[in-house]
C-alpha cells in the first residue's frame, strides 16, 4: 500500500531523491515517486494535491531547486505533512533551494531538510518516523537502524593511539 508520495520538480532531481526512496525501501514503507512541476505542469501539480489524501498518501516527500516552490505550494493544498528537500542546484549550489522551501510564511509548515543527498536521506527517515507513531512494525525497523549506526560509529571510533 502506498503511504508515501515522493515528488519532484524534474527528473533532474531523480539521483538525489533516490536516496529518500532507498530509506523508504529499507522500512518497508510503500511509495510512489513521479515527476510534478510546480512551474511546468502546475494543473498537474494541483490534482496531485487534490487527490492525494484520497488515495490514502500519509506523507509527501517533495524535492525541487532553484526557484523551488513545489513543496510550498503543494503544502498549502494539502493538510497531509509535506517533508520539502532542497535540491542541489548549479547555479547557486542549492543555497535557492533552500531558501524559496524554508522560508514560508506562517500557516503553510513544510518540514525542510538540508541541501542535496543528506536531505533528501533524512526526509525518508523523517517519512518513516511520522508514519512510525501508528506502525510498530516501521518503529521497530527505525530503532534497529539507528542502533546500528551508532554501532557502526562506536566499532570505528579509535583513531590513533601514540
Ligand atoms: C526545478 O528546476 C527542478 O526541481 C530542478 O531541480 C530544476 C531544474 O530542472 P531541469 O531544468 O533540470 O529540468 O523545477
Amino acid at each position: 500500500m502506498v503511504k508515501v508520495s515522493v515528488i519532484m520538480g524534474s527528473r533532474s532531481d531523480l539521483a538525489t531523491m533516490q536516496e529518500a526512496m532507498n530509506m523508504l525501501k529499507e522500512f518497508g514503507i510503500g511509495y510512489e515517486a513521479r515527476v510534478v512541476s510546480a512551474h511546468r505542469t502546475p494543473h498537474a501539480m494541483v490534482q496531485f494535491a487534490d487527490e492525494a489524501e484520497a488515495r490514502g498518501i500519509q506523507v509527501i516527500i517533495a524535492g525541487a531547486g532553484g526557484a523551488a516552490h513545489l513543496p510550498g505550494m503543494v503544502a498549502a493544498m494539502t493538510t497531509i505533512p509535506v517533508i520539502g528537500v532542497p535540491v542541489q542546484s548549479r547555479a547557486l549550489s542549492g543555497l535557492d533551494s533552500l531558501l524559496s522551501i524554508v522560508q514560508m510564511p506562517g500557516g503553510i509548515p513544510v518540514a525542510t531538510t538540508a541541501i542535496g543527498t543528506s536531505g533528501a536521506k533524512n526526509a525518508g527517515i523523517l517519512a518513516a518516523e511520522i508514519l512510525a507513531l501508528q506502525d510498530l512494525n516501521v518503529r521497530e525497523k527505525l530503532k534497529a537502524y539507528k542502533q546500528k549506526q551508532t554501532q557502526t560509529v562506536l566499532d570505528d571510533a579509535q583513531i590513533e593511539i601514540c
